[in-house]
């Protein structure tokens, strides 16, 4: 079976890029032991508790993002850090060439009812800035805390999937994740539904309607309430995922946020030969205005997404 460390030498010959994966892997694999004993330690996602001991509980997302910034300000590769647990950029003071932008803990509402979370990444040269489109990130990945421990990542081409496993080694376990280019299966927080727009109505309707609809094939509906939950399924077995603009996120730009989410989510669904899209212009392809800037979110299945595409060019 293949490491990461393996796998990483293969990927690049930049041993300062691999080193930032690495970091952001050994963040990731050291969080897989707080989460998993979090409701024993009275760690839950809220903060404002107090633990078994009566002491003031940081919330997980806090403690994730400490754990992030552990292993990033060690690492003379990194030279900024873009956190959404952060108001501000923390400058490291190397000149690291690489900046990283991460939500340390996605979905950590979650935590509470032991659902899947999700650490992700998005790594850019330090030359471009902290605001830098989504083509122009150099690596990204994620580690979805689930059943297994896994880690998602892409460098150079192929999107890879590794395991941890006992001994808190990364295993690859798929060497190049492969979207589907066709899905029946959609994921869209209908309890919206009032606030969707035309194109977002239009396409889950016709997804509803199955087989006696357009689309002429059966859907089904998943949706976890974390992002890295519903991602990881699109990239494994294909799907779509739709966090559109609405009536009630139009006024903040959309819901998720650009940096840390839907630009490495996005990276990595079309490295794996999927589609990604605001629904007016390709994710990749927005100009970013400030580290914490939300968009709308469509991506997975290349034909789902030209279908969500269709209903947006109607106007
Ligand atoms: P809603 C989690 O809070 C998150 O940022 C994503 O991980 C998830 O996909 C989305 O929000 C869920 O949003 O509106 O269904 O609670």
């Amino acid at each position: 079976m293949t490491s990461l460390a393996q796998w990483l030498v293969a990927q690049t010959d930049d041993a300062a890029l691999a080193s930032v994966v690495t970091s952001m892997a050994a963040a990731g694999a050291e969080l897989a032991t707080v989460l998993r004993v979090a409701p024993i330690a009275g760690q839950t996602g809220l903060a404002g508790h107090t633990n078994v001991q009566g002491e003031a509980q940081k919330a997980l997302d806090v403690i994730s993002n400490d754990v992030v910034l552990k292993h990033l300000q060690t690492n003379d590769a990194v030279s900024v850090l873009i956190s959404e647990e952060l108001d501000e950029a923390v400058h490291f003071e190397n000149q690291g060439a690489f900046i990283v932008a991460t939500d340390p803990l996605d979905g950590s509402s979650n935590l509470d009812v032991n659902v899947t979370v999700g650490t992700i990444f998005s790594v850019l040269k330090s030359a471009g800035g902290l605001l830098q489109k989504g083509r122009a990130q150099v690596a990204a990945g994620y580690v979805a805390y689930g059943p297994a421990t896994s880690l998602v990542v892409r460098i150079a081409g192929a999107v890879s999937v590794f395991t941890l496993d006992d001994r808190g080694e990364w295993v690859q376990v798929v060497a190049e994740a492969k979207v589907p280019e066709t899905s029946g299966e959609f994921a869209i927080n209908t309890a919206r539904e009032r606030f969707w727009d035309a194109a977002t109505l239009g396409y889950v309707k016709e997804s509803v309607a199955g087989e006696t609809g357009p689309a002429r094939k059966r859907y089904n509906m998943r949706w976890v309430g974390s992002m890295v939950g519903d991602i990881h399924r699109i990239l494994m077995r294909g799907g779509i995922f739709l966090y559109p603009l609405d009536s009630e996120t139009t006024g903040k730009g959309g819901r998720l946020r650009l940096l840390y989410e839907a630009n490495p989510m996005a990276w990595l669904i079309e490295g794996a030969g999927g589609l990604s899209t605001t629904g007016r212009q390709g994710i990749l392809d927005v100009e970013p205005t400030g580290i914490h800037q939300r968009v709308p979110v469509i991506l997975g299945s290349a034909e789902e997404v030209r279908r969500v595409e269709a209903w947006y060019a109607k106007g």
